[in-house]
């Protein structure tokens, strides 16, 4: 899979990503990241690329020309159809399900803006798809890129080894993650729960499965409605919410 990064920082990109999984990733030739400098593409005699906001107001604008010219230059040699994504607050918040479509794809353009933003006529005349990685501001779309090629690099088929494509991991079926342990067995008085050390694997998966949905029901409530759960799974639920209630019944004095 090939990103295509069009950014006023390359090195941010090109320094950032080359590491661990990824940087794997990339040297089996499974991912490919091109930056690409806004700044080359500047029509203005002093390189620059930015400018005062109209209306008034602080902050600078990066200018409509090099960032539509710099796409172009790109649209030009990547794939027919190649997607545009725009790195910004105002776009859908990145998912596990967004990645996994956006893995599917063979090539990706990502336009990071800098400063306050870029000017909205180039956004209105490329159309891209705006992707948020949350709700704060960043100074930069560059880390926002950066997590996209992150996780939708490792779902790319050959990145991750067996070990790690093995793992159960969240949001691969809406819950969260169950505890893991490695050695020792103790550490500090608290001892690796004993089922994971008895070898009975159909007891593993089962405790396994009960711990992510405790898990999540504790740290992520919102994502239980959206989950698989087997009729089970609701009971145990159900259960967990009745203990809540019941807790907070015999802690309150008034009540
Ligand atoms: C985000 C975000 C972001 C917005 C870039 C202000 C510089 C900044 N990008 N998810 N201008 N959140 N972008 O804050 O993606």
């Amino acid at each position: 899979m090939k990103f295509y990064v069009l950014t006023l920082f390359k090195e941010m990109i090109e320094k950032g990503i080359d590491y661990s999984v990824i940087g794997r990733g990339i040297e089996k030739g499974l991912i490919e990241v091109e930056a690409v400098d806004i700044r080359d593409f500047t029509k203005d005699k002093h390189r620059r690329v930015d400018d005062y906001c109209y209306g008034g107001g602080a902050g600078m604008i990066m200018a409509a020309q090099p960032v539509y010219d710099a796409y172009m230059s790109v649209k030009k040699r990547a794939k027919e159809g190649t997607r545009l994504i725009y790195m910004s607050p105002r776009g859908k918040t990145l998912t596990q399900a967004k990645a996994e479509e956006l893995s599917r794809e063979q090539e990706l353009i990502i336009l990071c803006g800098h400063y306050e933003g870029i000017d909205e006529r180039v956004i209105e005349e490329l159309n891209p798809e705006e992707i948020s990685i949350g709700d704060f501001v960043l100074t930069g779309g560059e880390l926002g890129a950066m997590v996209i090629i992150d996780c939708v690099s490792r779902l790319v088929s050959g990145v991750l080894n067996k070990e790690e494509s093995f793992m159960n991991e969240s949001f691969s079926d809406g819950l969260l993650e169950y505890p893991q342990y490695t050695r020792p067995p103790e550490f500090m008085g608290r001892k690796v729960p004993e089922v994971l050390l008895s070898g009975h694997h159909g007891n593993v998966e089962k405790w396994r499965r009960e711990q992510s949905v405790i898990a999540t029901f504790e740290k992520r409530p919102d994502l239980l409605e959206k989950a698989e759960l087997t009729e089970n799974e609701k009971k145990l639920i159900k259960e967990l919410q009745n203990k809540c209630f019941c807790d907070t019944i015999s802690n309150n004095e008034d009540l």
